[in-house]
């Protein structure tokens, strides 16, 4: 995954580029009027070839789109999402009846979700917010000295926050350990800028961001076809 922002001088062959990189089937990208001023231009692209999206860099560059920032990441599993047994153990302990039944559609439901994580198809929204983050590792704030148990239960308290936003926030975690400066990508698409406000003003309560997590620059757009980001740039 590759987020690119930057500064409009000309429309040479952006869009052209961005048209011909999104053409493929396994290809996707969205471009976006970076509101406010420290860009015009951003543009989200996935590719399962990292070459496909280095050589799209470039291409822009090469067309004097410089970038005055960029997140290099990776879609990813969650290595907290519940399993088969934790559901199974959940169904018991509820008192189910047709465990088997609800477990079997549990594993459809799930197959659905990890699929669209890895291989997410990026929805139609009107806006888009991305920040990096980080956890912490500071003494007596240390989320990678917490025992497996410790996350996975912090993060189930995470995800009941998330889920309090279906239908007004798609999010998108992709992974940048080691390969940019923050460990993860957030991009949140929405129609109304409120809900992107909400959902990370209520996350700032919940453990996780309130002890754990560390934010990088806020870039917020509104999703437009590349010709109108231009114009909007006034080339
Ligand atoms: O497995 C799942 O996807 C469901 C539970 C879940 C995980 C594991 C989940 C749910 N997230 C997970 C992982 Mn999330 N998320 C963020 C932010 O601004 C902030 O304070 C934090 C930025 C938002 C807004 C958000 C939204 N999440 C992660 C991770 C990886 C952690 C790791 O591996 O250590 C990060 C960095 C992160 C950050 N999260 C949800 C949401 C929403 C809306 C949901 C519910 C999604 C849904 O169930 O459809």
């Amino acid at each position: 995954v590759m987020h690119l922002f930057w500064p409009v001088r000309s429309a040479e062959g952006a869009a052209e580029a961005i048209a011909r990189f999104a053409s493929a089937d396994d290809q996707q990208a969205v471009t976006f009027s970076v509101l406010g001023g420290r860009a015009d231009a951003g543009l989200m692209a996935l590719s399962p070839d990292l070459d496909a999206l280095h050589r799209l860099a470039k291409d822009l560059h090469g067309r004097g789109h410089d970038p005055v920032s960029s997140f290099i990441s990776l879609t990813e599993l969650s290595e907290y999402t519940a399993t088969e047994d934790d559901e199974r153990a959940r169904l018991v302990a509820e008192g189910e009846d047709d465990v088997d039944g609800k477990l079997a559609a549990w594993n459809a439901r799930i197959a659905g979700y990890r699929q669209n994580r890895l291989y997410p198809t990026l929805p139609d929204k009107r806006l888009i917010a991305f920040y990096p983050m980080s956890k912490t590792r500071e003494p007596g704030a240390n989320w990678y000295s917490l025992s497996f148990e410790e996350r996975k239960d912090l993060m189930l308290g995470h995800g009941r926050v998330g889920r309090k936003y279906a239908g007004r926030i798609i999010q998108l975690i992709t992974g940048a350990t080691g390969l940019d400066d923050w460990e993860w990508g957030v991009t949140l698409f929405a129609d109304d800028p409120v809900a992107i406000k909400d959902i990370v003003y209520e996350m700032r309560f919940d453990p996780v961001s309130a002890e754990y997590g560390v934010f990088g620059p806020f870039w917020t757009g509104l999703l437009l076809p590349p010709d109108e980001v231009f114009s909007r740039a006034g080339v």
